[in-house]
């Protein structure tokens, strides 16, 4: 003999001696709300099981290739580690890391050599690995004493080094000063420079000492996959509201 649910729920209004809540458990499921039951059937419709486990593992692989920057490592500061080459033949090689990386010197007047009137100018170079790419490039500071220059100069060359100081031995250039923000546009067509060594030349040729500080941000590319699954969820997710939209009228 079944036991009531709840001893305060029995009816007395048995029928063959059971009651009326025992015989109600029996034959009908737990009571849920329309809206409850819609919104239930529309989860699964719209977004079945295997497209929830693609979703989170599209999730999982954003947070491990873009993980939070927030902060940025000086690579190179020049009052600490010294003057960098003026050597067009022989850049000092920095090492990058993931996220922010911040280079701080100094060019022009200051007594340095390297630029073509023997005031100073400054050549780094470094290596993007494969897998990763170098999306901004940004001027953080830029001071002067005693005059304004206006703006100084930076080129890019693809490689280690540079052949001379002429146009025609650099891939690309830009004039900047404290309000140029983000250059990579100037210095790459394509907004970004992938995987492969990168050589840039700083310098300034005004009778003035130019104090600058320059950040590039280096990222993982995202992989051809990851795309994928994420266009999958995507046309899903809108194929079945378009078919849900016409059930519904
Ligand atoms: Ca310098
Ligand atoms: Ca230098």
């Amino acid at each position: 003999m079944l036991k009531p649910l709840r001893k305060d729920a029995v009816n007395t209004n048995s029928t063959q001696g059971r009651s009326f809540v025992q015989l109600h458990a029996i034959k009908s499921p737990p009571p849920i709300d329309k809206a409850s039951r819609k919104l239930t059937l529309l989860r699964k419709r719209r977004f079945p099981m295997t497209l929830q486990l693609t979703f989170r593992a599209f999730s999982a692989l954003c947070a491990l290739a873009f993980p939070a920057h927030g902060f940025a490592d000086v690579i190179y500061t020049e009052s600490v580690s010294g003057d960098l080459s003026g050597n067009m033949s022989s850049p000092t090689l920095l090492n990058p890391l993931l996220g922010l990386n911040t280079i701080i010197g100094q060019v022009g007047n200051n007594g340095n050599t390297g630029a073509s009137n023997g005031s100073d100018a400054d050549y780094f170079t470094f290596t993007i690995q494969p897998g990763y790419e170098l999306t901004t490039f940004t001027i953080d500071s830029y001071t002067f004493s005693p005059s304004d220059p206006g703006s100084s100069f930076m080129g890019y060359r693809a490689g280690s080094s540079f052949a001379g100081q002429q146009f025609g031995d650099i891939d690309s250039f830009v004039l900047f000063n404290a309000s140029s923000g983000d250059v990579i546009g100037n210095l790459s067509n394509m907004g970004k420079l992938g995987a492969g060594q990168h050589a840039f030349w700083v310098q300034e040729t005004s009778p003035s000492t130019v104090n600058y500080s320059m950040s590039f941000s280096v990222s993982a590319v995202p992989e051809p996959t990851t795309f994928g699954m994420l266009c999958l969820v995507v046309t899903h997710t809108a194929f079945v509201r378009r078919r849900s939209r016409k059930g519904d009228q």
